[in-house]
């Protein structure tokens, strides 16, 4: 592991993030696709009415919000990202979960995402989210669009977002769904879209839980892949259809949506005056703790 850093020297937490990546005893090998979802986790609570939740306070360290069964897995996420905490001890877990997620994604060959730093750790009780914001997958479109509508997303930059399926897995512990989307989980690309129009997907109810989900067999490596039925909504909606069409045939405009997406889910509920410094946030309890 990389030595310890200066405050405010975010190279040096990237360096140790990306060193932290391949872990040959955990799913796929590699630690990247959960910090991916625990920085979209920490993020999409927000809502933008009330303006409350969002990646400001990292309040998933704390029960209420860490306990949501939404959250289930992320715990994984969080423990191996404690050594990069221990290492470079001025930079907030908020900090740090969103970093490490734009890390990993471009480590893992995925775009180059913007990101600002500044998020502090502490925790106003009136602005933590109440639990259901995240997204759930046995439903349909509709769910979809109130849950990223709530957010201030649009029809095309839920389907970019969704793109994120391309990596990581669904785990039977977590989530009671179980499989990957592609079959190189661990490499950012738009397969996922590609597959989603290619194959034919059949619904499968696992056998334990009579949870369903769909399934098809990879082409080339004749190894089962799953979606999640909101994953299916994306090409039974005819507006999401339309933006699976073209990622599935453009990749880089994939990775430019994504990247511009992404960046704004980590953004949200942050406001920035003209030098990038976050206003909206009592610094005084939270900043760099040295
Ligand atoms: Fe997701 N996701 N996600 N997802 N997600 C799961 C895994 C991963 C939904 C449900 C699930 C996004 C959107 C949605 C990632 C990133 C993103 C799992 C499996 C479920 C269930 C969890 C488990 O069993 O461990 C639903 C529903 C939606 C929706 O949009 C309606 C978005 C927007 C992102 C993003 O990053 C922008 C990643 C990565 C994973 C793989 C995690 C892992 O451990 O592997």
């Amino acid at each position: 592991m990389t030595g310890s850093s200066r405050p405010g020297d975010f190279d040096a937490v990237r360096k140790s993030v990306i060193d932290l990546l391949k872990q040959p005893e955990y799913d796929d090998g590699s630690a990247g696709p959960v910090l991916v979802r625990l920085a979209w986790h920490s993020a999409g609570t927000y809502d933008a009415e009330t303006d409350t939740g969002g990646s400001n306070g990292a309040g998933m360290r704390y029960e209420s919000e860490g306990g949501d069964p939404a959250n289930a897995g992320l715990q994984h996420a969080r423990l191996f990202l404690e050594p990069v905490k221990r290492q470079h001890p001025w930079i907030t877990y908020a900090d740090l979960w969103t970093l490490a997620g734009v890390t990993a994604i471009q480590a893992m060959g995925g775009p180059e995402i913007p990101w600002f730093p500044g998020r502090t750790d502490y925790v106003d009780d009136s602005k933590l989210p109440p639990r259901g914001r995240l997204p759930d997958a046995a439903q349909g479109s509709d769910h979809i669009r109130h849950i990223f509508y709530r957010m201030g997303f649009n029809d095309r930059e839920i389907v970019a977002l969704s793109g994120a399926h391309n990596l990581g897995r669904c785990h039977t512990a977590n989530s009671g769904f179980e499989g990957k989307w592609v079959n190189n989980p661990t490499r950012f690309s738009n397969q996922y879209f590609r597959l989603l129009i290619s194959e034919e997907w059949k619904e499968k109810t696992l056998p334990d839980s009579g949870i369903v989900q769909f399934a098809a067999v990879d082409p080339i490596t004749e190894e089962e892949l799953m979606m999640l039925p909101t994953d299916m909504a994306l090409i039974h909606d005819q507006e999401f259809l339309q933006w699976v069409k073209v990622y599935a045939q453009d990749k880089n405009l994939f990775f430019e949506d994504f990247a511009k997406v992404f960046s704004k889910l980590m953004e949200l509920g942050i406001t920035r005056d003209a030098q990038g410094k976050i206003t909206n946030s009592d610094n005084e309890k939270g900043g760099y703790i040295s």
